[in-house]
């Protein structure tokens, strides 16, 4: 049966490609959701990308994929640093879990220094610019193989 991967964002992330390009790049959510289902389908891997404002949506879409997917990658944005609720949230979830930050989180202010999630993540990748859900992807392909 096909794995099927959810692709997580969390807060501001619809305004990728449409802000800050000097930060984010000029990729929206969308074009990252095309490279990653070509991608996927080449390994494959169906994935299933989402983007929520609201951190509950978030955590209940983690609690969906622990029936509905093999393996999470996600970049929680903002909540990242704040939220103990979705690293509660994946530490429920079986499979991998990947994080993914597009800018170099190490290289901003310090208050984005510590991710929660990266206590339960069993990867992160950082400052590789939106390739980093590509890469995610990939690293999946293989944790699941
Ligand atoms: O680098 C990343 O991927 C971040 O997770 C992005 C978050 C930030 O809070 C994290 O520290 C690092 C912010 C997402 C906001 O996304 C926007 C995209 C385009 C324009 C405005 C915001």
């Amino acid at each position: 049966m096909t794995k099927t991967v959810y692709i997580l964002n969390g807060p501001n992330l619809n305004l990728l490609g449409k802000r800050q390009p000097e930060i984010y790049g000029h990729d929206t959510l969308a074009d990252v959701e095309a490279v990653c289902a070509e991608l996927g389908e080449k390994i494959g891997l169906k994935t299933r990308l989402l983007q929520s404002n609201w951190e509950g949506q978030i955590i209940d879409w983690i609690h969906e994929a622990r029936d509905a997917a093999q393996g999470i990658i996600i970049n929680p944005a903002a909540l990242t640093h704040t939220s103990v609720a979705v690293l509660d949230a994946l530490n429920t979830f079986d499979g991998p879990v990947l994080e993914v930050h597009i800018s170099n989180v190490h290289q901003r202010e310090s208050f984005r220094h510590h991710s929660y999630v990266s206590q339960r993540a069993d990867g992160v990748i950082a400052g590789f610019g939106v390739e980093g859900y590509a890469l995610a992807l990939r690293r999946m392909g293989r944790l699941l193989a």
